[in-house]
């Protein structure tokens, strides 16, 4: 038996590197399910590099992992790329309306959908979480509120590139939901609707879920992004759907997800994950768990699309799981203070 001391010691147990794999030309080890050292930050992609390097101070001074994925989420907001706050992919009609979840320790939980002009939506999550009796703002009355607690209105107007690929995309003006790089790269399709890199070269990649357990072994998450480029104006995904796009329960574990937001909202995704470690499964196992169900449904579109789930367990463990090859997630603890990415293992 390894007591409590010793199992934080252990950085690794098991041989959790399967193989390593190149993905658009960089290396990530493949895990399945890995015990960490506390206090640790996840999030989901390589992008969560980013996202934890700005909650990991809060985490390494002792502070509570709510603060921690706060922090990760408005860095990340600040962020231009396709998928994350104001300066991302808009909607087919050029609007960019964001989504975003927060859950604390003792089951609070707040979020916002289809907002938009606001820089951190993650804040105002948090907001609605700690000052209302609600749990979900959605659109002008979500803008309202922000406005009314202090946040700023920006303009509606689009970044440089969201302004590029959604004029790019009007020439066809096809609705296609957007599937994942990977997807993509695989299939052979060079997309106009979520091109693979940026102008810099730098991987673009989609929503951010962030996880954190702190020093007191207590648990948060958050979700920020501008769900799937050139959506329906009005339509909203996973990411503000508490037990869709992220669910945490400090007795049990947290898990967050990424892709397809309406396949995820269709098995309750996050509470489906959560719920399968309450029942003695690993991260990884009740991670894959969730993506079966999302297969079986459906096994034939399940091919071309991407779901990931990314969780983490009350005991310090860390899992993922994906439809497809690619899904990428991010570590940072004092084992790795700069964060390491893996990849996560896929069904199809
Ligand atoms: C959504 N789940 O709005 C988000 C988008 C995403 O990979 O994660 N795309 O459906």
């Amino acid at each position: 038996m390894i007591n409590r001391r010793r199992f934080l010691e252990f950085p690794l147990l098991g041989l959790p590197f399967l193989y390593a794999k190149s993905i658009f030309g960089q290396t990530f080890e493949k895990t399945s399910t890995m015990r960490v050292k506390l206090p640790v930050m996840v999030s989901t992609w390589d992008s969560g590099i980013a996202a934890n390097a700005a909650g990991w101070p809060v985490l390494e001074k002792g502070g509570r992992a709510l603060d921690a994925v706060e922090a990760a989420g408005r860095a990340v907001e600040d962020i231009i790329s396709c998928c994350i706050g104001l300066g991302a992919y808009p909607d087919r009609d050029g609007k960019v309306t964001l989504d975003s979840s927060i859950m604390d320790e003792k089951g609070n939980c707040g979020a916002v959908a289809f907002l938009e002009h606001i820089q951190h939506p993650v804040s105002v999550a948090r907001k609605v979480m700690e000052t209302t009796p609600h749990v979900l703002l959605a659109g002008e009355g979500a803008e309202q509120f922000a406005l009314e607690n202090g946040f700023e209105r920006k303009s509606g107007e689009l970044s440089e590139s969201a302004e590029k690929a959604w004029k790019e995309w009007l020439k066809k003006s096809k609705y296609e939901p957007v599937i994942n790089i990977e997807n993509i790269k695989k299939n052979g399709m060079t997309s106009q609707f979520a091109p693979p890199f940026f102008e810099d070269g730098s991987p673009n990649h989609d929503t951010m879920g962030s996880l954190a357990m702190d020093a007191k072994s207590n648990l948060s998450g958050m979700v920020t992004t501008s769900g799937m480029a050139f959506k329906l104006h009005g339509r909203v995904g996973d990411s503000p759907i508490i037990g869709a796009g992220l669910f945490v329960d400090n007795e049990v574990g947290a898990a967050t997800s990424s892709g397809v937001g309406e396949e995820v909202i269709r098995i309750c995704g996050t509470h489906t994950v959560v719920e399968q470690m309450r029942m003695g499964k690993s991260p990884e196992q009740a991670c894959q768990e969730a993506v079966k169900r999302i297969v079986k449904h459906d096994p034939e579109k399940a091919k071309t699309i991407q779901v990931g789930f990314l969780a983490i367990s009350k005991k310090g463990e860390v899992g993922a799981f994906s439809i497809v090859e690619g899904f990428t997630y991010s570590i940072t603890n004092r084992d790795y203070p700069k964060g390491k990415t893996f990849e996560a293992g896929h069904l199809i």
